[in-house]
């Protein structure tokens, strides 16, 4: 029996850079910096900080514990427009069954209707923020935050959000 021949050294090398870039790669899937915008869209998202520089800038003031906190990021709305999702006049009907699960790195879920979603339709206003007080998020709070518009508490408010689900009730 004639044994194998050893890899040529090039061979072994490109070998050693797969496993290595594999072995990266894995851990930071859980740290990617990147919003999902999928489920009922027409055309889904994937946003990260340069995707969201391109959309209108949208200032929100929060209030926390006494502490008057500026917010700065884009209208949600403007991301699911972007995604294909029906709002103003074509938000109506059957479309209105639809909700909003909008999903942190740690798991943390919420819900939100489509209605409340659209400035066109509600007076909230939801954005996708990704600076506080002109600074880039904390690591554990970003780099993508939800601020929502008069909840009276920040219970909705997910930290480092990962995906936005569109889901239609009746399909
Ligand atoms: N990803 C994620 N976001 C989250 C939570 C969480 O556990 N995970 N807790 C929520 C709750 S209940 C509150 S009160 C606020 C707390 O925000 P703070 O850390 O800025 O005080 O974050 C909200 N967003
Ligand atoms: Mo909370």
């Amino acid at each position: 029996m004639t044994p194998l021949p050893m890899p040529s050294r090039t061979i072994r090398r490109r070998l050693l850079l797969v496993a290595l870039a594999l072995i990266v790669a894995t851990p930071l899937q859980t740290f990617a910096q990147t919003v999902i915008v999928d489920g009922h869209v027409s055309a889904p998202l994937v946003i990260d900080a340069a995707r969201l520089a391109t959309f209108p800038r949208r200032t929100m003031t929060v209030d926390d514990h006494g502490t008057t906190h500026r917010y700065d990021g884009v209208l949600v709305a403007d991301l699911l427009a972007q995604a294909g999702v029906p709002l103003g006049e074509q938000l109506r009907g059957r479309a209105l069954a639809t909700y909003v699960l909008v999903s942190g790195r740690d798991g943390y879920r919420v819900v939100f209707s489509i209605g409340e979603m659209d400035p066109a339709l509600s007076t909230k206003t939801i954005i996708l923020a990704d600076t506080i007080d002109g600074q880039p998020l904390a690591a554990d709070h970003g780099p993508f935050r939800l601020i929502v518009g008069d909840d009276t508490r920040p219970a909705r408010s997910v930290r480092m959000v990962s995906a936005i689900r569109i889901v239609r009730i009746d399909e």
